[in-house]
């Protein structure tokens, strides 16, 4: 029993080593295919978004911006997509301007613009380069997910670039036996985000 907890530290030591240089992998959304007309940029300091778009016929118009979950090609409108949601009117000139639009850790994201007469426009893509506890990068968390972060502890299969940062769920910088209880505290329903 002594000898297994000794192994379990040596490869969490080992894995925390290995860990460390894997984790300088990019974090930040990332904002792809702005739609001709609009302008989506990080404000400053933050993460936040401001996005403006411009359309003459649109000019003195209610519109409202709406980011949801997927991509531009696949994406629904429905209340368990909608990520953000806010409303103002386009000035004389047709722009309509939105701060403080929020990014969050959802992988792909699109965010649309609803005008008065036609159907809502695709603004621009968000994408987030991996989700926390997402270990396996297919887009969801589920146990699997677990599975690698553990084989990563132990040393028998290593987390590598995205893969092992998105294992470091508690964000400390590392990949440790903290980060697979907060996993395990995830999938158990104990708690509900990272
Ligand atoms: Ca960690």
């Amino acid at each position: 029993m002594k000898k297994a907890l000794r192994c379990l530290l040596l490869s969490a030591v080992m894995a925390l080593a290995l860990g460390a240089a894997a984790l300088a992998a990019e974090t930040d959304p990332t904002v792809e295919n702005v739609a001709s007309g609009a302008t989506v940029s990080f404000q400053t300091g933050n993460e936040k978004l401001t996005v403006s778009y411009t359309d003459k016929d649109l000019a003195g118009s209610q519109c409202i911006i709406l980011m949801v979950k997927g991509t531009a090609e696949d994406y629904t409108i429905t209340d368990t997509s909608i990520l953000y949601i806010d409303q103002t009117a386009a000035d004389a000139n047709g722009t309509v301007t939105f701060d403080n639009v929020y990014p969050t850790s959802v992988q792909n994201s699109v965010i649309l613009l609803g005008g008065p007469s036609s159907g809502p426009v695709v603004l621009a893509e968000i994408k987030v380069p991996y989700m926390l506890g997402d270990t396996s990068m297919d887009g969801t968390i589920a146990a699997y997910d677990a599975v690698l972060l553990n084989k990563h502890l132990a040393g028998i299969e290593l987390l590598t670039g995205n893969g092992a940062s998105a294992a470091d769920v508690n964000k400390d910088g590392s990949v440790t036996s903290l980060d697979a209880v907060k996993m395990n505290q995830f999938l158990a329903g104990i708690i509900k985000e990272f």
